[in-house]
């Protein structure tokens, strides 16, 4: 017996009859899972396209399909870890970056074993570890919590984390604490794959030279500034390759701050690190990112333009999208390369209007 028609039965036991329209109605609720809907009532770019692909004017072995792609890349999880010094802003980069009011869980479970912060946003998870320099028994203590988490395997066998951000203090003199993290512990810890799933982030750039170098007005650093900055950037690079063999370049950038009430910086090359770290996500992973993704648009405002980031943000996300709601060679109008941000590619009407509706999700802070 469905479970309508459990409803039936129990109306008519109560000797009150519903019209055709209200079991409809009813059917309707019991059949259907409540939409996955975010804390602030906005769909996941998930159920956007679950809901695009149903629309579509396409066969029904088609849409399946088309779902099943679409729930392989539901089910692919991205774990990113923050490290670095003291104070260096891993966390002010983490809430920068991320809409971290989604969800938190898992703060500090076991102090004893866990120590480092966990922040569960749906198929994105962060690992905050804290700070290293406050004392040597404490840096070993998080060294290896750091190292243990490096080693962990997900469920399919593979390394947990798919990335680790190191954020460096370009205001700091001395370095020497994360340059011992990084060719001791991190990189050793990678293994192979180091110059893939490490990303080294110069933060503060703006009180960088005690900050008598930063134009207010635009929001970035001056000429003299900007070669401060990519002497440093040069500095850390060499010191890692010395090290480790492995050529790295680091990005620099302000992850921004706001007082309360008070004082605020909006970041500057935030577009910039988002584009390094998505890159650095396997295509078939980048949605998780794109979901929870600051809807902040202040924090995308000012960056180096050496390139069109957010366009190609966009793209990196396009990419996945496309591959899910399409099968890669539907016939229709072309509506323009930028739709997605991606160059070249032919989008057909039906899917033409699911890509406009899902552009909505995580395109519109980026125009
Ligand atoms: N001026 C400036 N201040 C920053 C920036 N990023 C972070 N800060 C400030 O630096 C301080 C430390 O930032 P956090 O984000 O707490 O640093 P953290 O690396 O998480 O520190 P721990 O958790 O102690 O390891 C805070 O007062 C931030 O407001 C930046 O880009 N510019
Ligand atoms: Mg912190």
């Amino acid at each position: 017996m469905s479970k309508v028609e459990k409803v039936e039965t129990v109306v008519q036991d109560d000797e009150e009859l519903l019209s055709e329209e209200e079991l409809q109605d009813i059917e309707k609720e019991v059949n259907e899972p409540e939409p996955e809907v975010r804390k602030e009532g906005k769909k996941s770019i998930y159920v956007l396209l679950e809901e695009e692909i149903m629309g579509l004017d396409i066969p029904d072995g088609e849409k399946a399909k088309r779902l099943s792609r679409l729930i392989k890349v539901r089910n692919q999880k991205v774990n990113i870890m923050l490290a670095g010094s003291t104070g260096a802003g891993k966390s002010s980069t983490v809430n920068a970056l991320f809409n971290m009011d989604v969800a938190k869980v898992g703060v500090g479970v076991d102090p004893e074993t866990s120590i480092i912060e966990k922040f569960e946003l749906d198929n994105l998870t962060i690992w905050d570890t804290p700070g290293l320099g406050d004392g040597v028994a404490s840096d070993e203590r998080i060294s290896r919590s750091i190292l243990e988490k490096l080693n962990e395997l997900d469920e399919d066998g593979n390394p947990l984390i798919d990335l680790v951000v190191v954020i460096l203090d370009s205001s700091s003199k001395d370095l020497g604490t994360s340059y011992d993290l990084i060719n001791n512990i991190l990189i050793p810890a990678l293994g192979d794959d180091a110059k893939d799933r490490i990303l080294l982030a110069l933060n503060q750039a703006d009180v960088a030279m005690k900050g008598t170098h930063w134009n207010e007005e635009e929001n970035a650093p001056d000429e003299v500034l900007k070669e401060f900055l990519k002497k440093k950037a040069d500095s850390v690079q060499n010191r890692v390759k010395e090290a480790t063999g492995l050529s790295i370049r680091p990005i620099y950038y302000c992850a921004g701050y706001k007082e309360e009430g008070g004082d605020q910086r909006k970041p500057y090359n935030l577009t910039k690190l988002m584009y390094y770290i998505i890159k650095a996500v396997p295509k078939d992973k980048r949605l998780a990112l794109a979901d929870n993704i600051n809807e902040e648009e202040d924090n995308w405002l000012h960056d180096d333009e050496e390139k069109d980031y957010k366009k190609s943000i966009k793209s990196s996300f396009g990419e996945t999208v496309w591959d899910c709601i399409t099968d890669g060679f539907d016939k229709g109008v072309e509506v323009g390369g930028d739709i997605l941000g991606i160059p070249g590619k032919i989008v057909g009407a039906a899917v033409g209007a699911a890509v406009g509706a899902v552009k909505g999700v995580f395109v519109a802070i980026f125009d």
